[in-house]
């Protein structure tokens, strides 16, 4: 009974390891079958669904941060000056280079804004509204302190110093 209990656990014990290495070998066959390109895929899909997400929830995050200097680029000042009975108001502006500037004219009186001097008008070409308009607005790109007047009476006159 000893020796065939003995012979049978042997067996047993053969049966199983078989068994046991079976299973990992079988185990280990298909991931080695499926590793080389499947899984590669499976991983690319993977990547691809997480990284697809995160960029759709980036874009909107990269967009405002590029949507802000947007905002911020033409907040290069628009200022206002108004001219009314005695002149032009404030007579003299401070504004940034590229920053516009915007003559309303509260009267009924001809305002023609233009650079000094009169007549010619040269000190900065382009200054110039060449006309009487009740709304007259200059982008003013080059530095400088640009004095100006009411080309219909001279006496009436303004600085725009651009920075
Ligand atoms: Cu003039």
């Amino acid at each position: 009974m000893n020796k065939k209990f003995l012979v049978l656990t042997g067996v047993l014990i053969i049966i199983v390891a078989a068994t046991v290495l079976f299973m990992s070998q079988r185990a280990l066959a298909p991931d080695e079958d499926i590793s080389e390109e499947e899984v590669e895929e499976m991983e690319e899909a993977d990547d691809q669904d997480f990284s697809t997400p995160p960029t759709e929830e980036t874009d909107p995050a990269e967009e405002n941060p590029s949507d802000e200097p947007d905002e911020e680029e033409p907040a290069p000042q628009t200022l206002s000056v108004t001219y009314s009975a005695t002149g032009f108001s404030p007579s003299v502006v401070n504004v940034e280079a590229g920053g516009t500037v915007v003559f309303q004219n509260t009267t009924s009186n001809c305002m023609w804004v233009a650079s000094d001097p009169h007549p010619t008008h040269t000190v900065l070409p382009g200054f110039d509204s060449g006309a009487c308009l009740q709304s007259y607005q200059f982008t003013f790109t080059q530095t400088g302190s640009w004095s100006y007047h009411n080309h219909f009476r001279e006496s009436h006159r303004g600085t725009i110093v651009v920075e």
